[in-house]
């Protein structure tokens, strides 16, 4: 099976023709178009939600000079890859999941959200907010994406 996997790999990115033989099988609106959620240079995600389609890979790229990480929200995940926990490295660190069955992936950043008893993020406000030496009081850094079924 690793063998198969391999061999498929080779054919598509690495033969001098892959491209023509994959232009020839697959029209362009058969490709998934990869989806990209942005760290810029500050603590959040963007977009902080998105919708994609089973199969359609999800890029996250951090932009940021610090290092965030991609956590998943597993009291609420119902679209697979549970127990994600990866670091996003500062200056163009990235992570790609795709999803194989529909529902919803909420995810935050480990290092920029204040968790709750039950490892929820806690809502922004002054009753248990995330508040920084302002006074200010922020939003958690975490987001959702929603993935649809094929039909
Ligand atoms: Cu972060």
């Amino acid at each position: 099976m690793r063998f198969c996997k391999m061999s498929v790999f080779l054919i598509l990115f690495a033969c001098p023709f892959s491209t023509s033989v994959f232009a020839q099988n697959a029209s362009k609106s058969d490709l998934p178009v990869i989806r990209q959620i942005i760290v810029p240079d500050e603590d959040r995600f963007t977009p902080f939600a998105i919708t994609v389609r089973v199969g359609q890979p999800v890029l996250w790229v951090n932009n940021d000079t610090d290092d965030h990480t991609v956590v998943s929200n597993d009291a609420f995940n119902t679209a697979g890859h549970r127990g994600v926990n990866v670091v996003l490295k500062a200056n163009g660190g990235k992570f790609v999941l795709v999803f194989r069955h529909p529902g919803v992936f909420p995810f935050y950043c480990r290092f920029h959200s204040m968790l709750d008893a039950h490892h929820q993020p806690i809502a922004p406000g002054p009753d248990g907010g995330i508040q920084d030496a302002n006074g200010n009081f922020g939003t958690p850094m975490n987001g959702v994406i929603t993935v649809l079924g094929d039909d």
